[in-house]
């Protein structure tokens, strides 16, 4: 029982991850199909004890689906997602195709789940999923904005090689192993070396100087918490981990908040996890975060720099393929079942 469900992107690290999640959630299905390319077409996925073949996506692929999946890049979303949703299908996209479109709910399920309410499989419609720098930015500011309103945020991220996809991941891998064996460095996705190195994001640059990630930040934030008086900026770095993000947020407050307030408003959030143990100088790390669900945050202390208590920093890691892309996409989908 449960709805006929389609992964559009199904050979991609995302596309992969969402099997991943359906299955570690149980999710209700009543058939799968499994889209990509006309180059993937025809390989081959066991998922749950059944065989599945990857299909070229086309404009019929959507004929009594009720529910995709999308993870193929923003041009794939553009011309099917609106197909998809008018063959009755509802479509949960996670690039940024459709993220800024008015009447796109942008959602993240611990945050704003009222933003898609009505919204049911197999009735059509768009959920578009955020970036998952700012899902993981939100998921920790969230119950922070709403114990103290945050009136100003200034973001500076660490983003891993997946956020570029699987190539860039096994470009990572690639270029480790020729700096160890002492050989020529392979540059294939990214023009610099990335292996013991960071560099600026990689998205396209704006007129303002911001690239294209740091404005998602701006931009996705004010959609999905209703505000647009909120004043953000970001710095999106790129460094050589292999699938989860880490941010550092400095925090201003309109209101006061404690250290000891923001760790119980943190603590009480769904899918958030501490780690701050100052003895130990033990806080979050990519990999406490990889493969995990939940956002882990750390490092909460006042803001030195303001003379009252309505400022905070903090240091925030997430798994970007996971929370920051397929986890958020399927929990989107338990709220459309
Ligand atoms: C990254 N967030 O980590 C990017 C990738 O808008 O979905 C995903 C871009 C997007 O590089």
């Amino acid at each position: 029982d449960g709805p006929k469900v389609a992964i559009v992107g199904v050979t991609g690290a995302v596309g992969q991850e969402f099997l991943r999640v359906l299955h570690e959630r149980d999710f209700p299905y009543s058939d799968l199909v499994m889209l990509a390319s006309a180059r993937s077409a025809g390989r081959t996925y066991s998922f749950e004890g059944q065989e599945y073949t990857v299909q070229a996506l086309t404009e019929d692929s959507f004929a009594g689906v009720d529910l995709a999946l999308f993870s193929a890049g923003g041009g794939i979303s553009k011309k099917f997602a609106p197909i998809a949703s008018a063959a009755g299908c509802t479509v949960v996209d996670n690039s940024s195709a459709f993220r800024m479109t008015e009447g796109v709910p942008l959602v993240i399920p611990e945050v704003n789940p009222q933003a898609m309410e009505g919204m049911k499989y197999g009735k059509g419609g768009i959920v578009a999923n955020p970036n998952c720098s700012t899902i993981i930015a939100l998921m920790a500011v969230t119950p922070l904005h709403r114990a103290a309103k945050v009136k100003r945020m200034v973001v500076s991220t660490y983003q891993a090689a997946s956020g570029a996809g699987q190539a860039a991941m096994e470009e990572l891998e690639q270029q480790t192993r020729e700096a160890l064996d002492g050989k020529p460095i392979t540059t294939n996705i990214f023009p610099f070396q990335y292996a013991f190195n960071l560099f600026s994001h990689n998205s396209p640059m704006t007129d303002n100087g911001y690239n294209e990630e740091e404005m998602k930040l701006v931009k996705e934030t004010r959609k999905i918490w209703g505000q647009d008086d909120v004043s953000i900026t970001g710095t999106c770095i790129r460094v050589p981990v292999m699938r989860a993000h880490a941010e550092s947020i400095n925090l201003e407050f309109e209101n006061d908040i404690s250290e000891e307030e923001a760790l119980a408003a943190l603590a009480a959030f769904p899918g958030v996890s501490i780690i701050n143990d100052r003895a130990a100088n033990r806080f979050p790390t990519p990999l406490d975060a990889s493969n995990k669900d939940d956002v882990y945050v750390g490092r909460v202390r006042r803001d030195i720099s303001r003379p009252d208590s309505k400022g905070l920093d903090i240091f925030v890691c997430g798994d970007q393929i996971k929370k920051g892309a397929a986890l958020n996409a399927v929990q989107v989908a338990e709220l459309l079942l």
